[in-house]
């Protein structure tokens, strides 16, 4: 077995025991960024081998909030599954995670496959529906710290749960710049606006058409892409109502059992 596979499994097992273990590059000091992709593709691979489908990516770390939250200074992508989805104003519970955390996001739907290289317009023409979103993430590694992307990267970018709302045609919205506001049990628990999203959210698409072509992920035609906080994230607490609010869209909600 490579090691690309064993530590693949490693991540695989403390997510399934909901156990935090040592960043990979403690042990790792010299695993690279292509290393990493290859980790999280294969950890992919673990879960549709158990019955799981990809259905969206997300880019992570392309808001300065995220990026100053986690110390970490480069856009990432992750891979998200059927099983990761949960339905708008759907429950989540804490004991299925480690120790999770909130986001808001905007997420696109696909019409067309990202291509690298793309403009904003091309990026654009690609989808077909936009939507307010909550991403939960939640780390493997001790304490949700880790000091190097490649880190962070082998563990699918954080990934853990995420709820999309109802969907918009493109054509009714202009997502560049509005307010993002995430609201926990009524009180305002995270407020941005979406320009902080790669300085407009489409970019983040151009990005991860740019990534994709780079680490050899394939985003196709129907897959959603969630662009990336626009705000740090909030640590989840049971009995929480998560309500995200962005202008020109659907409020979507999520509800946090113990
Ligand atoms: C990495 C994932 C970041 C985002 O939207 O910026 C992310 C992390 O914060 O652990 O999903
Ligand atoms: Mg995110």
């Amino acid at each position: 077995m490579t090691d690309i596979d064993a530590l693949a499994l490693r991540l695989h097992a403390a997510r399934l025991e909901r156990r935090e273990i040592a960043r990979l590059t403690a042990d790792h000091p010299d695993l690279s960024l292509q290393e990493a992709y290859a980790v999280q593709a294969a950890g992919i691979a673990l879960r549709e081998a158990a019955g799981e489908r990809v259905v969206a990516v997300k880019m992570g770390l392309t808001s300065e909030g995220k990026r100053r939250q986690m110390n970490l200074h480069a856009p990432v992508y992750g891979v998200l599954t059927d099983a990761m989805q949960v339905a708008d104003a759907g429950t989540l519970a804490l004991r299925d995670a480690i120790h999770c955390k909130v986001e808001p996001e905007i997420a696109f739907r696909l019409a067309r496959p990202l291509r690298s290289r793309m403009t904003r317009a091309e990026a654009w023409a690609c989808v077909d529906g936009v939507a307010a979103a909550l991403e939960v993430l939640d780390s493997r590694y001790v304490g949700f710290k880790y000091f190097s992307l490649p880190d962070v990267v082998a563990d699918n970018s954080s990934s853990f749960r995420f709820v999309v709302g109802s969907w918009r045609d493109p054509a009714d919205v202009d997502v560049r710049d509005v307010e993002v506001r995430m609201v926990v049990h009524g009180v305002v628990a995270a407020v941005g606006r979406s320009s902080e999203i790669s300085g407009d959210p489409v970019v983040s698409l151009q990005q991860l058409g740019d990534l994709a072509g780079e680490y050899g992920l394939h985003v196709p035609a129907g897959c959603v892409v969630l662009s990336g906080a626009a705000t740090a994230a909030v640590a989840l607490e049971a009995a929480a109502v998560v309500r995200l609010d962005v202008a020109g869209l659907a409020a979507v909600e999520l509800v946090v059992s113990a």
